[in-house]
């Protein structure tokens, strides 16, 4: 059984596994690879009919401004609940809707997520399951929407921890982020992945504002672009960004996955 405790970000490779498998997992949970990245992980011709919908959906919304505010995404993920109770208690009361919602959107398909879902509970040592905060259920399965020229995300790092004291987040010692893309303009929209997680002073200003400017940083260790279809997952805690694309709009469905080791299941949540 694997440790618990991430390797340090001076140990991270940077190789990127083009499967997901339990052992393909276990490496980036403990970052022994830096991403994988699976082709064709969904029928393109399934994710550009999504993509039209998802254009128009009643739900779609953008990041709250200290985020991402030039993000579009649908359904409330949890990072915009701010730390206020009642967005908390609205988010934890829509999540079951939310998840019947967007899963309504690729019916009678199985949506991306709901795959990976599957995947991760038959690959996992110990399975792994819907992330409850304080026992209450999580949405997972945010779809995001970069509109073209405006949208991008500058540096930044995902962590469940600093988005709520819930005790079933502070035993999380990895998070995860897997998106899988339904539309990728040719042009930009590409992933930055900088494989260490920011110092103290780059956490501070990643909390107070959209993410760290590009030109204050070395530059980043890899860069992909993906391609509709693709699953990427990487360590969301440390370095990434996504650069803008000016023509056409970037689309993608995510998940974080949380992970305490290889005897504890996964956790996943939006
Ligand atoms: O859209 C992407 O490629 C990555 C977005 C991101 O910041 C994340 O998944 O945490
Ligand atoms: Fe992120």
């Amino acid at each position: 059984m694997t440790s618990s405790t991430p390797a340090t970000s001076a140990t991270v490779s940077a190789r990127i596994s083009p499967e997901l498998t339990p052992d393909s997992l276990l490496d980036l949970s403990t970052r022994k690879i830096a991403a994988i990245h699976v082709e064709d992980f969904y029928p393109k011709d399934m994710a550009r009919r999504v993509v039209k919908s998802a254009m128009t959906h009643e739900a779609l919304g953008t990041y709250r401004k200290e985020l991402a505010s030039s993000v579009g995404r649908i359904h409330t993920p949890h990072v915009d609940t701010a730390w206020d109770p009642e967005l908390t208690d609205a988010y934890h009361r829509q999540a079951v809707h939310a998840v019947h919602d967007v899963r309504s959107m690729f019916h009678p398909y199985l949506s991306p997520i709901d795959h990976l879902r599957l995947l991760l509970q038959e690959f996992w040592p110990t399975g792994a399951n819907l992330l409850r905060l304080n026992g209450r259920t999580c949405f997972v399965g945010a779809l995001r929407v970069f509109t073209p020229g405006a949208s991008q995300l500058l540096p930044h790092n995902d962590r469940l921890y600093q988005e709520t004291d819930a005790p079933e987040a502070r035993r999380l010692t990895e998070q995860i982020t897997a998106n899988v893309y339904l539309q990728v303009p040719e042009t930009g929209g590409d992933l930055h992945l900088w494989l260490r997680e920011p110092d103290q002073a780059e956490t501070e200003r990643i909390l107070a504002v959209e993410g760290l400017d590009p030109g204050t940083i070395e530059p980043p260790a890899l860069t992909i672009h993906p391609r509709a279809g693709d699953l990427i997952m990487f360590s969301s805690s440390m370095l990434h960004a996504v650069s803008p694309s000016p023509f056409e709009p970037r689309v993608g469905m995510a998940a974080f996955i949380g992970s305490r080791g290889a005897n504890y299941p996964l956790v996943f949540w939006s």
